[in-house]
């Protein structure tokens, strides 16, 4: 149990698109944490004993509190100190933007996953990338009224989707680049050459029990 003072206890995954978005908000924040990086196949029994569900992102508090979904501990950390204004939309209400990621994980990130499963490319994984673009379009869509989905600024939404957008992108980067979607293009590029983006993805050891974690942000 940590004590009293300790940082809060994040563990992560480097690559979990979930994670990515919890660190983004940690970073958007200001919170500091200390930050345990996890591998899937072998996670700690720490971790399992705090959230026995066992994915990351997990967030364990000094007070024992613990927030085991990624948007939990991004509201959380957003509305402990929220100097970019990410929990405030300029076009629509944040239930809006919460339906919006709703929707991201649970009818787009489906498709994601047939999608990018590595095989042959099949009638299956078409049908998924068919549908996964009917989300993107509507990303687009929005992107066209403002630079980010929900205006001039970058919200909860806009950290929360990217790291499954770039996902999506990555399975085939020369077909996402060829889509009529130029500024969602456009709005990834910019994220992945953010330094948000840069501080939220060192490669890290991974913990082992009795070590410290990484003092994150950096
Ligand atoms: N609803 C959860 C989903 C988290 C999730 O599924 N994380 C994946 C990694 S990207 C995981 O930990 N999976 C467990 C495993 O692969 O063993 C959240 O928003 O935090």
């Amino acid at each position: 149990m940590p004590s009293a003072t300790a940082l809060p206890v994040l563990y992560s995954f480097r690559r979990c698109p979930y994670a990515m978005r919890a660190r983004l908000a940690l970073i958007a924040s200001d919170t500091r944490c200390e930050l345990r990086e996890i591998v899937l196949r072998d996670k700690p029994a720490e971790m399992l004993a705090a959230s026995p569900k066992g994915t990351v992102p997990v967030l364990v508090m000094a007070d024992g509190t613990v927030l085991e979904q990624s948007l939990d501990i991004m509201q959380w950390a957003l509305r402990r100190k929220d100097p970019q204004r990410w929990l405030q939309p300029e076009t629509g209400t944040l239930e809006e933007l919460l339906a919006l990621v709703a929707a991201c994980d649970g009818d787009f990130k489906p498709q994601l996953d047939r999608y990018k499963y590595p095989g042959r490319f099949d009638d299956a994984e078409h049908a998924a990338r068919e549908r996964g673009a009917a989300f993107l379009r509507e990303l687009e869509t929005r992107l066209s009224a403002a630079p980010y989905l929900a205006g001039s600024h970058a919200t909860l939404a806009d950290a929360a989707l990217m790291p499954f957008v770039r996902q999506f992108a990555m399975v085939h980067m020369a077909w996402f680049a060829a889509q009529p979607w130029p500024r969602l293009n456009a709005w990834l590029s910019a994220w992945t050459a953010s330094e948000l983006f840069a501080r939220a993805m060192p490669k890290y050891a991974a913990w082992k029990p009795g070590e410290a974690g990484i003092g994150f942000p950096r």
